[in-house]
């Protein structure tokens, strides 16, 4: 998998019950916010699946992957919008890796069934990663730019990869994510995020949902999610230009992406564009106001 640019790692899934209670131990100690567990985590299936139920082996499976920039016209100006590595091709990504996985297995000979699982606490556990302060997970050379994925699989596990949880060695000298989070979200006292503070899951919630009172808006600073702990870490020193340009939004389809009324014509044709650009309409939600009109 390594020539067609994949990482993977392989645990057994005997550590299901351990993978399990890395989640569920911080919740027991109530270190996590219940709305957000609830939310968030409440999906993970730690069991082999019953399409699979002979599955011995748990596969992770890392693929770099850049940056994405949208040009926007708003008012007359044109806006360079970030949206954060992993929020694109992410069917493609399933698929190519799949692929991959059949032709290193041998086609035919062992059966795939994607993995709905902690992904970053896989890839920790089975060295494929190691944790950032900010509860990114870091692979060598492409740091925090690329998206995870994982599989179960009735190939016998030949070497379970299960071991401690690792952080990055720069990073009880650094901390300058602890300092750049605008939402004070990456404690200095714990390693566990506040996620329920991230500005990812406040800029994930339905159009409905108010951002709260606290929130400043100037942290705001990419279409979704944030990416201000990623571009202040030294880890990302040499992927922080990997930027993929998408394409651009005219000002009618800026305006109509603003307008939040994506029914119709002009908005079916919006979403077809998106989804040639890699993108999905549903991962453009209110932040995008924000950013456009509070900081003119
Ligand atoms: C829920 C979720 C969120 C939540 C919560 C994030 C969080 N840190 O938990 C919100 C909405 C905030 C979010 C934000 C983002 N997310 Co998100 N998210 C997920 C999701 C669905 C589950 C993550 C999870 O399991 N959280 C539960 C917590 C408990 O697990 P954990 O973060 O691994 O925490 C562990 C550590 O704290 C560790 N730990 C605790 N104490 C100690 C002590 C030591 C010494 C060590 C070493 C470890 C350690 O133990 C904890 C449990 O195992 C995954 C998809 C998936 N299926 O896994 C994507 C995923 C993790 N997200 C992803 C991304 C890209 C992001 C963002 C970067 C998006 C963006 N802004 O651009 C941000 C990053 C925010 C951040 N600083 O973490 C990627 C990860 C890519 C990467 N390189 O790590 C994933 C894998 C999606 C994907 N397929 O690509 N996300
Ligand atoms: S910014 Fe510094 S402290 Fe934060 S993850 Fe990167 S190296 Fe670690
Ligand atoms: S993604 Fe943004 S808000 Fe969330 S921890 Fe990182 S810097 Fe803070």
């Amino acid at each position: 998998m390594d020539n067609i640019g994949f990482s993977a790692r392989t645990i057994s899934v005997e550590h299901l019950k351990d993978l399990r209670e890395d989640i569920e131990g911080p919740r027991r100690e109530g270190e996590m916010d219940e709305t957000f567990y609830r939310e968030d985590l409440a999906s993970f299936r730690f069991e082999v699946p019953a399409e699979l139920p002979d599955a011995r082996t748990i596969i992770v499976v890392a693929r770099p992957q850049p940056a994405l920039m949208v040009l926007a016209h708003h008012q007359g100006r044109v806006r360079p919008l970030t949206v954060p590595p992993t929020y694109a091709d992410s069917a493609e990504v399933t698929a190519k890796a799949l692929e991959a996985l059949n032709d290193a297995a041998g086609p035919g000979s062992y059966r795939f069934v994607r993995a709905v699982l902690p992904l970053k606490t896989l890839a920790a556990r089975s060295g494929l990663a190691m944790y950032g302060k900010n509860n990114i997970a870091y692979i060598p050379k492409f740091g925090s730019y690329h998206r995870l994925t994982a599989f179960f699989t009735d190939m016998p596990c030949e070497e379970d990869q299960w071991q401690d949880r690792e952080v990055l060695a720069g990073c009880d000298s650094c901390q300058a994510c602890v300092r750049e989070c605008p939402t004070g979200a990456i404690p200095r006292e714990r390693f566990l995020l506040r996620a329920e503070k991230c500005l990812t899951y406040l800029n994930e919630k339905e159009a409905s949902i108010h951002f709260p009172a606290w929130l400043d808006p100037s942290a705001h600073n990419a279409m979704i999610g944030c990416m201000r702990c990623q571009k202040v870490c030294p880890y990302n020193r040499k992927v922080l230009d990997w930027t993929s340009l998408r394409g651009e939004l005219s000002e009618e389809e800026t305006a109509l992406l603003l307008s939040g009324r994506w029914s119709g014509e002009e908005a079916k044709a919006l979403e077809e564009k998106l989804k040639g650009m890699g993108l999905d309409l549903s991962v453009f939600p209110r932040n995008l106001v924000v950013l456009l009109e509070d900081r003119e």
